[in-house]
């Protein structure tokens, strides 16, 4: 006899199978108990008859905890009114451990209590579906690039300096030296682009972000593509090609999933390129009409300002050429303006804020190293960096997509803790 997942019971009806998993939810009435059994695949009910398992079995099974494990064997039938389309007739029971006082019930926890059980509230339908759906966006961007050429090199997690500003460094010892966790992969993807053309590196990146916003962790997931030869607006093409496969392979795998989390895919089914562009220019006489404190000309936007401005639009829309003096050191200045950078932000609809962003980089030495002085850099820590201006240099351009803020935006949750299996905030390292 086969043992099967539950997703797979479809091809067994009317055979007999043998399932393992754990008990989500069980009701008795009189000679029946129904099982519902989840194995991380899919959910089944398991109808035990009192008449077609021995007497202990029958018994054992009404004394059973949720979450406890087990395996099962029984007959497939197929059954329209089942959740799934399938029932399991039960002949035999093997309960491998009895579970009592399952920390999480169907009652309603606060957030602080099930992020302390993360662990375990990881087995839940909701959490279960925004992790599912959170693959397949990894996935989908690794196809995506891996499809048009671009080659996937990982960079280091332990580094010498800093990518995104001082201020966010998580510094560790590391022998008689200190390193940095990374902040970004992208000063090594752009070595890497110069020796490969298209690349991208995908990990966790680290900030001691000191702020406590739905849309801030300290360890987040980010995709960084780099690429020779491309100029800001051959980037933001590929971007809006990036985040439109990304969404609409959700929409067509993940039926069930955005279902369970409620999400209305209408607002993602318009989510195809082109994306509107605006320029800061146009973004802040848009905030001067409609924000309640609009910044003043000069200052970076904040997250009610990014909701504002994604507000007017019913897709994505990029946001470009930042005042130089609020972005990262290694942004190239717009040649007709040099007070601007070559880079934008793209902002997800409903308030999601920024999921990526990216710039064309400074590819002429001098002013690379004068923007590594101004910024207070060690220009020791940065030598590599500068050969890269040294050694045949060229335009090029990346971004960096964040992995949490996408799965929030996509999946609809207010706060990017449940989009991460173990999210790490200011005040969580637990568990
Ligand atoms: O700081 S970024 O705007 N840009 C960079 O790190 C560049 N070095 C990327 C590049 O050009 N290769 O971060 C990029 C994205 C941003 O849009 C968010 O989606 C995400 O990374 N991000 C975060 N997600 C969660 N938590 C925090 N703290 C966070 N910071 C950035």
């Amino acid at each position: 006899m086969e043992t099967v997942r539950i997703t797979d019971v479809g091809r067994y009806v009317d055979q007999e199978v043998r399932l393992q998993g754990w008990l989500y939810n069980r009701r008795s009435k009189g000679k029946l108990h129904f099982l519902l059994i989840r194995d991380g695949s899919g959910l089944i009910q398991a109808v035990m008859f009192a008449g077609d398992v021995p007497a202990d079995q029958f018994e054992q099974a009404d004394h059973l905890g949720q979450e406890s494990s087990l395996r099962v064997v029984g007959t497939v039938r197929a059954d329209k009114r089942a959740p799934g389309g399938y029932e399991l007739s039960v002949k035999a029971l093997e309960v491998i451990q009895n579970a009592q006082d399952y920390p999480i019930t169907p009652k309603d926890h606060g957030v602080d209590f099930l992020m302390s059980h993360r662990h375990l509230w990881l087995r839940s339908s909701r959490q279960h579906a925004i992790l599912r759906v959170r693959a397949t966006i990894e996935r989908e961007i690794r196809g995506f690039l891996d499809g048009r050429g671009f080659t996937l090199i990982d960079s280091p997690i332990l580094t010498g300096n800093a990518a995104e500003g001082t201020t966010t460094l998580f510094a560790t010892p590391y022998f008689d030296q200190t390193a940095y966790l990374s902040q970004s992969g992208q000063l090594y993807a752009e070595a890497a682009a110069m020796a490969f053309g298209l690349v991208y590196c995908f990990g966790p990146t680290f900030r001691a972000e000191k702020s406590k916003t739905r849309r801030h962790l300290t360890e987040f997931w980010m995709v960084e593509p780099e690429m020779a030869f491309y100029d800001l607006d051959m980037s933001l093409r590929l971007q809006e090609e990036l985040v439109s496969h990304v969404v609409q392979r959700v929409l067509k795998q993940h039926a069930d999933d955005l279902k369970t989390l409620e999400r209305d895919l209408s607002k993602l089914e318009r989510v195809e390129p082109p994306f509107p562009r605006i320029s800061y220019d146009e973004a802040i006489e848009i905030l001067e009409e409609k924000a309640e404190d609009p910044p003043r000309w000069g200052e970076d936007f904040g997250g009610g300002h990014e909701t504002v401005l994604a507000e007017q639009f019913d897709k994505p829309v990029f946001v470009h050429r930042y005042p130089t003096k609020v972005k990262a050191f290694y942004m190239k200045p717009d040649p007709d303006r040099p007070d601007l950078a070559l880079c934008a932000d793209l902002l997800a609809p409903e308030g999601y804020g920024e999921i990526i962003g990216g710039s064309q980089r400074i590819d002429d030495l001098a002013l690379l190293e004068q923007r590594i002085e101004e910024h207070g850099l060690s220009r020791e820590a940065f030598g590599w960096y500068l050969d890269l201006r040294r050694y045949g240099t060229v335009p090029h351009s990346g971004f960096g997509m964040g992995v949490e803020r996408t799965v929030a935006w996509i999946c609809g949750l207010h706060h990017v803790r449940e989009t991460i299996p173990f999210a790490r905030t200011l005040d969580r390292l637990y568990p």
